[in-house]
């Protein structure tokens, strides 16, 4: 069995694993763009875009791509805004990990070697681990191939100085109940909605929502080039085209991988054959990743399920390690997250329903932008009331749902913490929540018409039950409007031109 461990806790910024890790990548990086084994082909594998690879420098122009029997066969298949996005990322770590383990062997090493997590939520721990931020190896000659220079981090104004804000993240994933949710404005579930294979779908599941798609933007960020593009560039992390090629994505996916079966511990994944057996089975692109000896090998969601039967573990199941207090006063308290209750049923056959809705798009530029969203009263009283009463025995809780809808652009970096402000009635004061945030990622992939696509942008679900709840039959409130808040982490460029299609509050229930 082996034991994935937490970066921090090797015992030293440069311990032995982090070494092993960087001679393999170093090892790997200059191999050819067609061999199954380089560094580059399994970067391919989560995506690929030729521009972004040329410009930063990870293809030459006309450097020959994998042929187009292998390109089929195993790139551009990562699977985000799917029920799939979990045991896909799995499968692609575990056929990683394999290979960083053959090449560290081969370069003299252990045999044991593990890929460690990076916990950005752990106190001290929301630091890009240094061994990734130095330019130079331990013994101070430069090139150090876990640095990556298109890593700029949260702020433009300190590019490089690499760290996860921690109101910028949640762990409110945790405290889903069921796995598969539903894509038509509710709940989208802990691990996405029912699709076949899917690349790029408009609705990211709860875990992939958050934290995953922010930890992206955040270290990835973005930068602006005015001779190459009069729009911003991602950093390698911030595209799912890019992010492969930055060896610290292994390590916030592993830290995602520990999350889920840190779930798993009391919810089960789907139970439907279509789910276990994936689109392969279905007649579609099957998941399947190159084995050190370049030999295929294919996986099911099934298999990468039955946890009990893979051959690695982690040390530590804990999501953080204590209590995080957002900067704007919400509290989530993370120990009770294990506990949480079975849900009743599945939320897929819940009644899904539009409280109101904003009637324009709205631009987001500069620091974030600002809309408010009127509530229909017989739909505000129904919910009140179903809110007050608490559910049925064995029915499903009442949840209020904030729905960003159709978001397009061009800023895949972009994280928007996202709040509600609730208008006090006759002289009382507006009240405002934070409510989560939304990382872009995907964005510009989502924007652009393709085969399979129309260019629907990405659209983004918060659950704001506990906010909405605090007002909603309260005296002091107004609720026929309430104000929606963006604000944005880093500045969005005006280039950028992001805007949510629609802004919408919905119901979930019986
Ligand atoms: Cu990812």
């Amino acid at each position: 069995m082996f034991i994935r461990h937490n970066v921090w806790e090797l015992g030293g910024d440069w311990a032995d694993p982090i070494l092993w890790y960087a001679r393999a990548v170093a090892a790997l990086k200059p191999k050819a763009l067609n061999d199954r084994t380089s560094w580059r082909f399994w970067a391919g594998m989560h995506g690929y875009h030729q521009g972004l690879w040329e410009f930063h420098g990870y293809k030459a122009s006309g450097e020959q791509l994998p042929a187009k029997t292998d390109f089929d066969r195993f790139w551009l298949q990562c699977q985000h805004g799917s029920w799939y996005f979990l045991p896909w990322h799995r499968g692609y770590l575990i056929g990683f990990e394999k290979l960083i383990r053959s090449t560290v062997k081969a370069l003299g090493g252990p045999d044991d070697w593990t890929l460690p997590y990076w916990n950005y939520f752990k106190s001290g721990q929301n630091g890009l681990p240094r061994a990734f931020a130095a330019r130079d190896w331990p013994d101070g000659t430069g090139n150090n191939p876990l640095f990556v220079e298109q890593r700029w981090g949260p702020d433009p104004r300190q590019p490089g100085n690499v760290f996860i804000p921690l109101e910028a993240v949640n762990l409110d994933a945790m405290t889903v109940s069921d796995f598969t949710g539903v894509a038509s404005g509710g709940d989208p579930g802990f691990g996405g909605v029912d699709t076949g294979f899917e690349h790029s779908g408009g609705t990211h599941g709860d875990l992939e929502g958050q934290p995953h798609d922010q930890v992206h933007g955040l270290v990835g960020g973005e930068m602006m080039f005015p001779a190459a593009s009069p729009r911003p560039l991602p950093g390698l992390m911030s595209a799912p085209q890019t992010a492969g090629l930055d060896p610290i994505f292994w390590l916030h996916h592993a830290n995602i991988d520990r999350l889920w079966q840190a779930w798993n511990s009391n919810h089960p994944d789907p139970a439907e054959a279509r789910w276990k057996d994936g689109p392969a089975s279905i007649g579609q692109h099957a998941f399947v990743v190159p084995l050190p000896d370049g030999s295929p090998w294919q996986f099911t969601p099934g298999q990468m399920s039955d946890f009990a039967n893979l051959d690695y573990t982690y040390s530590d199941f804990s999501p953080a390690d204590a209590l995080i207090e957002a900067v704007a006063g919400v509290t989530t308290a993370l120990p009770g997250v294990i506990a949480m209750p079975q849900s009743k049923g599945t939320s897929r056959d819940a009644t899904v329903e539009v409280i109101g809705a904003s009637e324009h798009s709205l631009v987001v530029a500069g620091k974030g932008a600002e809309a408010s969203v009127p509530l229909d009263p017989t739909m505000r009283a129904k919910v009140a009331g179903k809110l007050t009463a608490g559910p049925a025995p064995g029915a499903k809780a009442e949840k209020v749902l904030l729905n960003l809808e159709n978001v397009r652009g061009y800023s895949d970096a972009t994280v928007l913490q996202v709040y509600v402000q609730f208008p006090g009635k006759g002289s009382a004061p507006s009240v405002e929540r934070q409510v989560g945030s939304i990382g872009l990622f995907g964005i510009t992939k989502a924007t652009e018409p393709d085969d399979g696509h129309a260019g629907n942008g990405l659209s983004y679900v918060l659950n704001i039950t506990k906010a909405y709840s605090e007002f909603a039959g309260s005296g002091d409130a107004d609720l026929a409007k309430i104000g929606i808040r963006l604000q944005a982490v880093a500045p969005v460029q005006q280039s950028a031109d992001v805007r949510v299609g629609r802004i919408s509050i919905v119901r979930q229930g019986e």
